[in-house]
């Protein structure tokens, strides 16, 4: 077999590697073989999955067609079976018109259908009923975060809002450090920041993901409608130890996560009593003892 021909062979394996590694991916369910996606347990994302599908289904076609059109021409015209000089010819203008016109109707589609999946798990931050009682009118409240992580070197710190159901009061539970928890079936605002660089909160179970920016708040928000516990990862490479950082999330019943809440609430003042310095008498910053820096 001449050289032409083994290549055009090597080129055939991407798209028979390519494809056979996503059908084993996606048939796997679990060990080392499982690459897809976990289980979505967001009703609030089931459209990411839908739009994930579809593109995906798009450019596979378009992988496996232009990946086998090669390898055929490679093989066909092999420059030994095929002594004659190649002829050049200019372009065909209407097959050029035809393969620019399908291309961005694809794609305009997928721009106006996308549109409605981003505002969802974006824009249409959930509200709350103002001052009417009423949902639907101009004087909803957009629903207060009732909980917070914020990303840093290499670690999720996680905070709850106390029983005035708002951040930054004085009654807020300081969660476990890579440890989130949600209650089942319950809709709920979150706050995303980051201490030092930029990160990316994760959590695949629930098709969650944004980027924790420095200097800014981030609100998201999701529903988990499965008990168990999931992953936190983050998808952006913050520095030497990024690896470490991963996270639990564990969802549980209402009444399981009201009695989380409850035991870190009493760890919490058991540590501040414990230190002397109750957390409604903060040390001021000149008696405190210097900190000696480990790097
Ligand atoms: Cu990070």
């Amino acid at each position: 077999m001449s050289m032409g021909r083994i290549w055009s062979l090597m080129f055939l394996s991407v798209p028979i590697l390519g494809t056979g590694m996503y059908l084993i991916g996606m048939l796997a369910s679990s060990g080392p073989l499982a690459l897809w996606f976990p289980e979505n347990i967001n009703p609030l994302a089931v459209e990411i999955d839908r739009l994930h599908d579809i593109i995906l289904a798009l450019i596979g076609v378009v992988f496996i067609v232009t990946s086998v059109a090669l390898f055929w021409f490679m093989w066909k015209y092999d420059a030994t079976s095929n002594p004659e000089k190649a002829k050049f010819v200019h372009g065909n203008h209407k097959l050029e018109v035809w393969w620019t016109v399908i291309p961005a109707v694809i794609l305009i589609m997928l721009a106006i259908y996308q549109f409605k999946v981003y505002a969802d798990v974006r824009i249409n931050r959930p509200m709350l009923a103002g001052a009417d009682g009423t949902l639907g009118t101009a004087d909803d409240q957009p629903e207060p975060p009732s909980f917070e992580v914020i990303g840093r070197q290499f670690e999720w710190r996680i905070r709850y809002a106390g029983a005035d159901k708002q951040l930054d009061t004085a009654d807020d539970i300081i969660g476990e450090v890579n440890e989130l928890h949600a209650p089942k079936d319950v809709r709920l605002v979150g706050s995303l920041k980051a201490a030092d660089v930029l990160h990316s909160f994760f959590i695949p179970a629930l098709r969650l993901k944004n980027d924790m920016i420095p200097g800014t708040r981030q609100i998201v928000w999701f529903q988990a409608s499965k008990p168990g516990t999931y992953d936190i990862v983050c998808t952006e490479l913050c520095g030497w130890g990024h690896y470490k950082m991963k996270g639990r999330f564990v969802v549980e019943s209402q009444e399981e996560f009201a009695t989380y809440l409850e035991r870190l609430r009493k760890a919490q003042f058991d540590r501040s009593y414990d230190n002397g310095s109750p957390s409604d008498q903060p040390v001021s910053p000149t008696e405190q003892p210097a900190v000696a820096t480990v790097e």
